[in-house]
């Protein structure tokens, strides 16, 4: 996982070394991790816990404090169900992809086309975002570069349609993943947040069942905005997930688990740069050891 270390290097060496554990290490550490992106809530939650675990067990230096640290980092990353995207039995699987403009959607869908096809699969990417002409485009050129099919209708169509006919696509060619891109801005949000749902009914309709993955994409480097956008897209449509993107581009990498803390949603992928392969199953031990630069 390639992050780009800023803010947690510093709370990596104010815990490095033997310096005293006293109420002034404490002070310091918490200013960092809001530094860092960590909500308020989240940061005093996590240094009272370090001050009782230090006072309980008579932690005397500040290395000790960061094992504690990382664990405790660990535990809220790692609560929950569901790291990383695993297949449904049923096939095709279909996975929708959600979240403001310019937040990776369409990289995400190629990144993850990649990995399906490099495994044999047989993957459909339907181009829903259909409000932007450059969109589908964008879309298609990912699909030629990894090498799968890609179902689009015209700029402007109704995207519940391509949706509709994606699905029969798959099911016609027996292929085994759907990923579909949404638009990330209408003339207005309500619009987008009731064509969302409708894409949901749509697959229900054609599928027989929800999709598999309704994944929140967040720009990591959006700090508590992206808790922000979470929080209108959770109202109207049932996530299943989040997935990250740029945390190769953030200083603050608290905001993930700002994510995590505040809204309960599993992260599920990271994305750490503009290459095929710059995705990874987000695994929250690998995660805390990059964010301290292990
Ligand atoms: N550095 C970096 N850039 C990314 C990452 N994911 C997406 N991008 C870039 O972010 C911009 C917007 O991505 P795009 O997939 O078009 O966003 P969309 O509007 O949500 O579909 C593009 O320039 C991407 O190359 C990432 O993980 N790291
Ligand atoms: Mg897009």
């Amino acid at each position: 996982m390639r992050l780009f270390k800023g803010i947690f290097s510093k709370v990596d060496q104010l815990l490095t070394g033997r310096r005293p554990v006293d109420d002034e290490l404490f002070d310091e550490l918490e200013e960092l991790l809001i530094q860092a992106d960590l909500s308020i809530h989240t940061s005093t939650k996590l240094v009272d816990s370090l001050r009782e675990a230090a006072r309980r067990e008579r932690l005397k230096e500040s290395d000790e404090i960061k094992d504690r640290l990382k664990t405790l980092l660990v535990q809220i990353l790692a609560e929950g169900d569901g790291h990383g995207i695993e297949l449904p039995t049923e096939r095709p699987a279909v996975y929708l992809f959600v979240g403001v403009n310019g937040v990776g959607k369409t990289t995400t869908i190629a990144k993850l086309a990649y990995r399906f096809k490099k495994s044999g699969m047989r993957v459909i990417l339907s181009a829903a975002d259909t409000f932007r002409a450059a969109a589908i485009d964008q879309l298609e050129i990912w699909a030629n570069r990894v090498g799968v099919e890609i179902i689009k209708h015209q700029h402007g169509a109704d995207p519940g349609a391509v949706v509709f006919d994606s699905i029969q696509a798959a099911l016609a060619r027996k292929a085994d993943v759907v990923l579909v891109d949404t638009a990330g801005r209408l003339h207005n949000k309500t619009n987008l947040m009731e064509e969302l749902k409708k894409v949901g009914r749509i697959v229900q309709k054609a599928l027989g069942r929800d999709p598999d993955e309704v994944i929140l994409v967040l720009d990591a480097t959006t700090g508590q905005n992206a808790v922000t956008q979470a929080r209108e897209f959770m109202n109207v449509v049932p996530l299943t997930g989040i997935a990250l993107s740029k945390i190769d581009g953030t200083a603050k990498g608290g905001i993930v688990v700002t994510i995590k803390d505040e809204l309960g949603l599993p992260i599920k992928l990271a994305g750490s740069g503009e290459q095929l392969d710059d995705l990874d199953d987000f695994r929250p031990q690998d995660f805390v050891e990059a964010l301290f630069g292990e």
